[in-house]
């Protein structure tokens, strides 16, 4: 779809919202208005929606975490998850019922910083390794992104290893990166600018780069500057602004990243080892307020985007559709929108082209990740603190398009 029918169709959504009744289009039901300051409260079918013809609802697991960050399911049903100012939360997705793990390290939770990502070991529980990444204090105000993991055992993690400290730290609040992906027995680690674009371009700096390393910590001898002098060995590719969305591609095995541009130029890019993506040289985005950067939209030597934004969703996680349930949704990437509060869906045709989708957009959420669960269901944790699931939306067209099922499920639900 062209960016004007987008935003006709965005315009016409709201007009439906507003009105407070359904049309055979996106929106099957009026959903109950959620301010955007308010967590959308734990209950079933809080909210009926349809994107390229699948019908689904949105169900409200959990409406108590503090700025949550990341999520990883673990193999007995349970999901961790994150929160920004250092906890980690056990959640129990049937009941709700969250506890705290004990053993958290001390974390810089000022400007953007915090505890970001976890992941589990591929072969979890045995070993129990459960790694993070967060904003370590590194003394006279500076912090850096730090990797480290430990083992988790009841409600506790013991026997910490710091795995790997990103060079150099800097007195800046913003631009960790902080996302983890465990693919083909290596371990991805996104790192952030700090808000100096051109350390993105130095191959001597963790700066603005995707790291990959093996599953203990030290590096791979395949890594793309492993022999290159005064390169840092743990570099994977290089030129990102504040990378903060990873997966594997379920077809290719490829890895993607979703990055935060300036203003304008959000990127979702395929990841070659070794490459350039090209920030501050070339960008799509603009300075706030205005203002050329770089030297424009392409240049030899570096890499294109899949997709770009222009203007800024503010991109947070990535997560690709594998299959299951959703059948229309196979292959297709889901990113968090924080700024532009939706979860993106972007479609790709065989030709190359590109079909962008925005889903749960009058929800109002800054969506901060989204997974597909082992159920083959789609999880998506938002800022405001909710985790929700999209379940596959049964029964009738006709009482999903009077929306009468939906709405009555969400009143009888609702606390
Ligand atoms: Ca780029």
């Amino acid at each position: 779809m062209g960016r004007r029918l987008w935003l006709l169709s965005a315009a016409l959504l709201v007009l439906v919202l507003g009105a407070s009744f359904a049309i055979d289009g996106e929106i099957r039901a009026p959903s109950p208005p959620t301010a955007a300051s308010e967590t959308p409260k734990r209950g079933r079918a809080l909210h009926r929606e349809s994107s390229s013809g699948v019908d689904f609802l949105a169900t409200t697991i959990t409406d108590e975490l503090e700025k949550p960050w990341s999520f990883a399911f673990l193999p007995d049903g349970d999901i961790l998850l994150t929160e920004r100012a250092g906890a980690l939360k056990r959640l129990d997705p049937k009941t709700g019922a969250l506890s705290a793990i004990s053993g958290l390290p001390d974390v810089v939770f000022a400007g953007q910083g915090g505890l970001f990502d976890v992941a589990l070991h591929p072969a979890f529980p045995d070993p129990a390794w459960v790694y993070l990444t967060y904003a370590a204090p590194m003394g006279e105000g500076r912090s850096t992104t730090r990797l480290a993991r430990a083992r988790l055992g009841g409600d506790a993690l013991e026997q910490w290893e710091i795995l790997y400290t990103a060079e150099p730290a800097r007195n800046s609040g913003v631009h960790y990166g902080g996302r983890l992906l465990f693919a083909d027995e290596h371990l991805y680690m996104t790192v952030g600018e700090r808000g100096a674009g051109d350390l993105a371009q130095r191959l001597d700096m963790d700066l603005g780069k995707v790291l990959r390393f093996r599953s203990d910590g030290t590096l791979p001898e395949d890594n793309p500057f492993a022999t290159t002098p005064d390169a840092r060995k743990a570099v994977f590719t290089y030129g990102h602004r504040n990378p903060q969305g990873l997966a594997r591609h379920p077809s290719t095995g490829e890895i993607w990243v979703t990055e935060h541009g300036p203003q304008g130029g959000d990127e979702l890019n395929r990841l070659e080892a070794g490459a350039n993506y090209g920030w501050p040289v070339i960008t799509y985005g603009e300075k706030y307020g205005g203002g050329r950067i770089g030297e424009g939209t392409a240049k030899a030597g570096m890499a294109q985007p899949v997709h770009y934004y222009v203007p800024s969703i503010a991109t947070g996680g990535l997560g690709f559709y594998r299959g299951g349930p959703f059948a229309a949704w196979k292959g297709d990437a889901f990113i968090g929108a924080l700024r532009d509060r939706h979860l993106n869906r972007l479609a790709f045709a065989p030709d190359g082209k590109v079909t962008e989708y925005r889903l749960l957009a009058d929800l109002r959420l800054r969506i901060r990740d989204v997974k597909q669960g082992p159920d083959g269901l789609l999880y998506v944790l938002a800022e405001q603190g909710a985790l929700i699931r999209l379940d596959p939306a049964v029964g009738p067209r006709e009482a999903l398009r009077q929306g009468s099922a939906g709405i009555n499920a969400g009143a009888r639900l609702r606390r």
